[in-house]
């Protein structure tokens, strides 16, 4: 058994208010909010260094993202009922899909979706058409736990990070229940914004950062 702990920590953009981060290709991506701010990013694993830059329409507030494929992603919005298809490569918009709650975070299991509102739920959705198959209610001992925000896929759970709170929640997708959390309170050494941010290396690790953070902490999950 091991606590969870700060492996490392790389530069993050002070002026980005982060709204969903994944790696793929070797890259780290993220998503940014703010009506007439809000932009999709790929930036250095290794620097945080902004690579190519996506400015979302200004009718807009950008939240969570996740890859479908290597050259596919799906970003949400917040209440403007739109999922946009992006190529991150081209950095152009390809399509959307209409999104009938409010957009909070999204990660992909491969076989599905899984989509946050702000709410406890959690929804499953077609990533060929978008369509809700299944949702879960999520719970801690029994108890809801709402606010649930960015996500993440991880080693067979969801990740979520629960909006104003410092802790990202381990999630079983098959009823919802939280089977442990970690809180980077007591680890993160910043005091301003709201953690918002879980990208897994796929190796153990996570990439975590919040909105306007000057830091991405990478973290060992620990195994307690
Ligand atoms: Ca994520």
């Amino acid at each position: 058994m091991s606590a969870p702990g700060v492996m490392g920590m790389i530069p993050h953009d002070p002026g980005a208010f982060t709204q969903g981060l994944e790696i793929r290709s070797g890259y780290l991506w993220e998503s940014t909010g703010i009506y007439g701010q809000s932009t999709f990013r790929k930036t250095d694993l290794e620097t945080g260094e902004i690579l190519g830059l996506l400015r979302l329409p200004e009718s807009v507030f950008a939240e969570g993202f996740t890859f479908l494929d290597d050259s596919t992603v799906c970003l949400l919005t917040w209440r403007e009922n739109i999922a946009f298809v992006l190529n991150p490569w081209t950095m152009e918009i390809e399509g959307e899909f209409y999104l009938n709650t409010e957009g909070w975070g999204i990660c992909y299991t491969g076989e599905y979706l899984v989509q946050s509102d702000g709410t406890a739920i959690l929804r499953f959705r077609d990533p060929g058409d978008f369509s809700v198959s299944d949702s879960i209610s999520v719970t801690l001992n029994g108890v809801p736990q709402f606010f649930l925000n960015e996500l993440e896929y991880f080693n067979g759970q969801i990740l979520a990070n629960q909006w104003r709170t410092s802790r990202i929640l381990f999630i079983n997708p098959e009823d919802g229940h939280v089977e442990r959390f970690i809180n980077l309170g007591n680890v993160a050494p910043v005091t301003t914004g709201v953690l918002n941010g879980v990208a897994s290396t796929g190796d153990g690790f996570l990439y975590c950062t919040g909105k306007n953070w000057p830091i991405t902490l990478i973290i060992d999950v620990g195994d307690d």
